[in-house]
């Protein structure tokens, strides 16, 4: 698919650069100040070029276990996150199971030391996620409930949680893959067998009476280019849109396999319908997965893939940010549940830059 950049093959070299505006980077393992870390790239950081150059797409990336951890890695992850990155995600922090190991306790402790972390790096952060069928509490799925009682139990968490956040957030995640594969229906769930389909316009409803200034989106995968699944989400939002619900706009979660990703103009097509709608687009989880050990075969096609749905985004003008799903190929969700697959972030192992970053960081500089 595509062209393929020259400097994809290439990866970046071992020295220290830092950009126009940045101060020249430190390595908090490195322990002089005058020793450059290892594996910062000689080029001008992801964010720094996207604020030098007035850019309209935020670049992110979702921060998880290694983020102010014990791990040995910690150090180098958090210089590497606020060097690249202007918007962070909280990975799992703000997950109801998260938050919520009963009903009367709510544990803000980490979710809330992210946020803060993040404001005094000047980076946005991106809210994920208020309603889902996925990591909800024993407590919470294991209670026999009424359907009054679930819905109460649905609008206080988000009454709670996006009233917790209200102003700090640049976007919140409110309902996250109402959608099955395959043929699309509503996908069956705790909320959803529950609720019914209301439920999905009712959390949008109330997440805007907790605050009414923060973008609400709808969050999903497979869901990138043209296709069923697209069409049942374009359909719901269209139907939410033209009812007056406060939905603002779409998140395509963009968890691909290294060359098997939808066509440009899929991508192109999906997105300008979406915006036609009124809402804004943002990439909310990309990685990109290969058959582990990698070959620089598949980091290539990886840095093309990587390269085409960032020129997607740019190119379209409701697309406004660009978050990948974690930050080195040591901390991510994709091996635990692809055995065999992975390395599908923008640094390796050893944070090192990649294919895919030299990709990305090229048509910001030349965009
Ligand atoms: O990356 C997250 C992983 O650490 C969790 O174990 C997992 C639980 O389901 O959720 C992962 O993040 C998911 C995100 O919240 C929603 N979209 C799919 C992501 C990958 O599974």
């Amino acid at each position: 698919m595509g062209r393929r950049l020259l400097a994809v093959a290439t990866v970046m070299t071992l020295a220290a650069c830092g950009g126009d505006s940045s101060p020249t980077p430190t390595s908090p393992e490195a322990g002089t100040p005058n020793t450059p870390p290892p594996t910062t790239p000689m080029v001008t950081p992801l964010r720094r070029i996207v604020e030098n150059r007035g850019l309209r797409v935020k670049i992110g990336a979702a921060a998880g276990a290694l983020f102010n951890s014990t791990d040995a890695a910690s150090a180098q992850y958090m210089t590497v996150l606020a060097r690249e990155f202007n918007v962070l995600t909280p990975e799992n922090e703000m997950k109801f199971s998260s938050l919520r190991p009963s009903r009367t306790e709510y544990r803000y402790a980490r979710p809330d030391s992210m946020v803060t972390w993040a404001a005094s790096n000047n980076m946005l952060v991106r809210g994920h996620v208020l309603v889902w069928h996925s990591q909800l509490p024993n407590w919470l799925t294991s209670g026999s409930w009424t359907t009054a009682e679930t819905r109460t139990l649905m609008l206080e968490h988000i009454a709670a949680v996006a009233g917790r956040y209200k102003g700090k957030l640049a976007a919140w995640d409110v309902v996250n893959e109402a959608y099955t594969d395959g043929t699309p229906t509503l996908r069956p769930g705790f909320w959803a067998d529950r609720l019914g389909r209301s439920y999905i316009e009712d959390a949008f409803r109330a997440a805007y009476a907790a605050d009414s200034a923060t973008p609400l989106y709808y969050n999903d995968y497979n869901i990138e280019g043209l296709g069923a699944k697209s069409d049942s989400v374009y359909n719901l939002l269209r139907d939410l849109k033209a009812r007056g619900v406060p939905v603002h706009g779409i998140g395509m979660q963009m968890h691909l396999i290294a060359g098997q990703i939808p066509t440009v103009e899929s991508l192109t097509a999906n997105f300008a319908r979406f915006a036609a709608l009124g809402l804004k687009i943002q990439i909310t989880e990309m990685d990109v997965r290969v058959p582990t050990p990698g070959t620089a075969a598949m980091f290539a096609t990886q840095a093309d893939n990587y390269r085409d749905v960032l020129n997607v985004c740019l190119q379209t003008t409701a697309c406004d940010m660009f978050v990948v799903w974690g930050v080195t190929d040591r901390a991510s969700w994709i091996p635990s549940t692809f055995p065999g697959q992975g390395d599908a972030l923008l640094f390796d192992r050893d944070f090192v830059a990649k294919p895919a970053y030299t990709a990305i960081n090229t048509l910001l500089s030349t965009r």
